[in-house]
């Protein structure tokens, strides 16, 4: 495998809800291996297996500025949200658009690291508005969809331009 090809709005596979994984075993770890050299590829600082087509709940994030601290969740679940903060998103999958959402400022999850041991951690900053973009992904939800309808339907309508010239 290597580099995996990234789904882009409006492609109704976004659109599917990713299934718990029962076992972390070598096809996930693989799976999480090909989804970091994605995301690197691609200049992103999160990537959810959803925007590569494989609906399972892994999620793959590395924020700093190095690109040297890869970060691994599986069947995220969050603990606590505290707070309110609004941010300019982007994503992979709405190549080209970066526009404001809010979320929740402060955020504690827990999650099965890559080995299948489970673990508890606490966000905020890009760190914690990229966990809650990626874990949006898992349920079929996208950044778009906390517009308007006519900023959503105008995004989509050029991205189809794209689309049919390519
Ligand atoms: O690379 C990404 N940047 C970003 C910026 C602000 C808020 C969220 C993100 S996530 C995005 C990568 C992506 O699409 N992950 O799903
Ligand atoms: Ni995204």
């Amino acid at each position: 495998m290597g580099v995996l090809t990234i789904l882009e709005f409006p492609d109704e596979r976004l659109r599917h809800k990713a299934a718990v994984v029962n076992r972390v075993d070598s096809g996930i770890r693989t799976l999480v291996k090909d989804m970091l050299t994605t995301m690197y590829e691609a200049h992103g600082v999160g990537l959810a297996a959803t925007q590569v087509n494989v609906h399972k709940r892994v999620i793959v994030i590395d924020v700093s500025e190095e690109k040297n601290s890869p970060l691994c969740l599986i069947n995220p679940v969050i603990l606590t949200r505290d707070g309110q903060e609004e941010s300019n998103e982007g994503c992979l999958s709405v190549p080209g658009f970066f526009e404001p959402v809010n979320r929740a400022k402060h955020i504690t999850l827990k999650a099965l690291d890559e080995e299948g041991n489970e673990f508890e951690m606490a966000a905020d900053g890009l760190l914690g508005v990229c966990i809650q973009h990626e874990m949006d992904h898992l349920e079929g939800k996208l950044f778009v969809d906390y517009l308007s309808s006519l900023k959503r339907e105008r995004i989509k309508k050029k991205l189809e331009k794209i689309h049919k010239g390519r």
